[in-house]
């Protein structure tokens, strides 16, 4: 694997021989031979970097670019958010993960937010959804998944902070998360991925056909689970249609196998349809049960075998089914894209309808074309001229093809749906136009996030940077503008218009995320914005002071040995971005406090001695100054 030549060729699963694999796609079987052969080819390098940008993809020095870009930061745990089309990363979120710059998983605010999960310092982000009004992006919140330790995740855009984060019950791994679209997002879709014995508590142990997983439904506004649905086989990506009736979500691993070879076996396997007004009447006649010591009402979906439930309907879609995602603006189709197969499956949704009114009798009848695309497609986005792109993850490329024209051939029409071809690097996994999971998609521009980067950058060591390509999809021919570089590993992005998120510069000093703090200080007879006070409370001493550029409040504090220590700091800067830092010295305490924010932290004193703590943010002239000692009796 030496030579930069031989980069393009990746042997991915061991154990497996390798095999010559056709670039394009030869013929219907040519996916398997894809995967089964264990080769990942790469795509051919087309346009190596260093063509001037466009004029329009150029954000100049000074300028703000269109749109937000939502980025998963994968196994780092947070979210990142990108301005589209500069590609420059303006922020990133910490919200399953410990972060040392803003204190998060060190802070009372942020220890509330993480609740027991918090024990954990990793996550795993996949999927960023914003929320909806009427299909639109509000700008209210993110939602992201932790695949990792089977958690979802609420994100406050306001102010760009995690605020609700919650454990899902009886499954194992978060890996589909999906939106309610009208009339707005009330609620949140989880699909657990791995299939577990239900309860798990030890029983069923050597048994994978008593193995189980559910889709969860949260209430968007408390994050508690209210409801889920056992369902055949593993779940892996969903997503909700355009009138508040329908989740689609892929299903793999038909027969419930727990090795490799197992879950390859079937030939078909499932796009799962939920009835969602039947699943929350159910709920609410009490027709449910529960699953161990969980509250959880679960609804049984399972019924594979006879095309589904009154709550469930299981569409065979060629083997392994990966991204299912609905086509903007108006909701008419939903893809799944084949993976294992080179095949997309469109599905009508009014078909659906037909199905769960009796009009149907093959749950096959729901689908409308099935395009042939190229080698393992993975995720679909769309433009506002009825095309649809599909990332082809084994050919290295995006594929555009016309969803009318597919129709058309499925239907028997002899017509050429493909449109368009262009080689990306390398390794595509998911794609994402602009707007393009809203009404107000404008076909502009796509985000390909490839997992190999192997020669676009200059060399970091074996472990490389995955690189996000933008393409400029608005002619007739896609154009790649830019390479970034990531960070491992952005799973998915969504882009959103710049007037869509409105964020607060500064925070309120009402803001909820730091209420119990302010509520702690008026029980002590604080008043945060003007008080520096120590309160001594038994062993326990609370150490309430501002910042203020150049000075905290208060610059020295006596403590004795082992007493139990909260320090409150309230910044009373008011000018936008004068943030400072709280940092206490060999006690791994680190935290942000922006203009107008109130943070704390707890810990014993532990050490005798003389503590010095320190504005960690360069906030002044003065900043190296802006310091003060804990002094702690021995
Ligand atoms: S799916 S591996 Cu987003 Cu392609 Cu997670
Ligand atoms: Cu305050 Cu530096």
């Amino acid at each position: 694997m030496g030579s930069r030549a031989n980069r393009g060729r990746i042997l991915i699963l061991p154990g497996l021989e390798s095999a010559n694999v056709p670039r394009r796609c030869g013929g219907g079987r040519c996916g398997r031979r894809g995967l089964a052969g264990g080769i990942f080819s790469g795509g051919a390098s087309a346009s190596r970097p260093g063509r001037p940008l466009e004029k329009d993809h150029h954000v100049a020095p000074g300028e703000l670019d269109t749109y937000y870009g939502f980025w998963s930061g994968g196994q780092s745990g947070e979210v990142r958010v990108f301005g589209i089309p500069s590609m420059r990363e303006l922020m990133r979120i910490p919200v399953f993960n410990f972060d040392s710059a803003t204190g998060w998983g060190i802070t009372n605010e942020s220890k509330r937010v993480l609740g027991e999960g918090g024990a954990f310092l990793n996550g795993d982000t996949h999927h960023p959804k914003v929320s909806y009004t009427d299909a639109r992006y509000d700008g209210r919140w993110c939602f992201i998944n932790d695949k990792a330790n089977t958690r979802v995740a609420r994100i406050r855009l306001d102010i760009m902070r995690t605020d609700k984060i919650t454990t899902i019950p009886n499954v194992q791994s978060i890996h589909a998360l999906t939106l309610q679209r009208v009339p707005k997002t009330e609620r949140v879709y989880a699909g657990g991925e791995m299939i577990i014995p239900l309860p798990n508590d030890g029983r069923h142990l050597e048994n994978p056909k008593e193995y189980w997983t559910l889709m969860s439904a949260l209430d968007a506004e408390t994050m508690e689970v209210v409801w889920q649905v056992i369902v055949d086989g593993n779940l892996d990506n969903a997503d909700t249609d355009y009138t508040g009736k329908y989740l689609a979500a892929s299903c793999y691993n038909s027969e419930r196998g727990v090795t490799l070879p197992e879950m390859m076996g079937p030939e078909r396997d499932w796009a799962v349809v939920f009835n969602l007004p039947a699943i929350e009447q159910a709920v609410r006649d009490g027709k449910y049960t529960t699953i161990g010591d969980s509250k959880v009402p679960v609804i049984d979906g399972r019924g594979a075998a006879q095309g589904g439930t009154e709550y469930t309907l299981y569409i065979p879609v060629p083997r392994s089914p990966h991204g299912i995602n609905t086509a903007p603006p108006d909701g008419k189709y939903f893809v799944a894209s084949g993976k294992l197969s080179p095949t997309c499956t469109v599905v009508e949704w009014a078909k659906v309808d037909d199905w769960f009114a009796g009009k149907l009798n093959d749950p096959r009848d729901t689908v409308v074309a099935e395009p042939e695309v190229g080698l393992g497609p993975l995720h679909t986005t769309y433009d506002n001229r009825g095309n649809a792109y599909t990332s082809l993850f084994l050919d290295s490329q995006v594929v555009k093809w016309n969803i009318a024209d597919a129709i058309r051939a499925y239907n028997g029409e002899s017509v050429n749906y493909i449109r368009d071809r262009v080689d990306v690097h390398y390794q595509i996994g998911h794609l994402k136009a602009s707007l393009a999971c809203s009404r107000d998609v404008d076909g502009k521009y796509l985000a390909a996030l490839s997992k190999f980067s192997k020669d676009r950058f200059l060399p970091v060591g074996p472990f490389h940077p995955e690189n996000d390509q933008l393409i400029d999809i608005s002619g007739d021919k896609m154009k790649i503008v830019h390479d970034g570089p990531t960070y491992a590993e952005p799973h998915d992005a969504l882009m959103v218009r710049a007037d869509q998120i409105r964020t607060k510069q500064i925070y309120d000093r009402d803001d909820p995320f730091f209420a119990e703090t302010v509520a702690m200080a008026k029980r002590d007879g604080v008043v945060l914005e003007r008080d520096n006070k120590v309160i001594r409370d038994g062993n326990k001493v609370r150490v309430y002071m501002t910042s203020l550029a150049p000075n905290f409040g208060i610059t020295d504090f006596k403590v004795k040995k082992g007493q139990e220590v909260t320090i409150v700091v309230t910044n009373l800067d008011e000018i936008e971005d004068v943030s400072h830092g709280f940092c206490l010295v060999n006690h791994g305490i680190n935290f942000e406090i922006h203009p107008q924010q109130t943070s704390s932290v707890t810990f014993v004193a532990d050490k005798p001695g003389v503590h010095w703590y320190y504005c960690s943010w360069f906030c002044h002239a003065l900043h190296m100054e802006m310091n003060g000692r804990m002094l702690v009796e021995a």
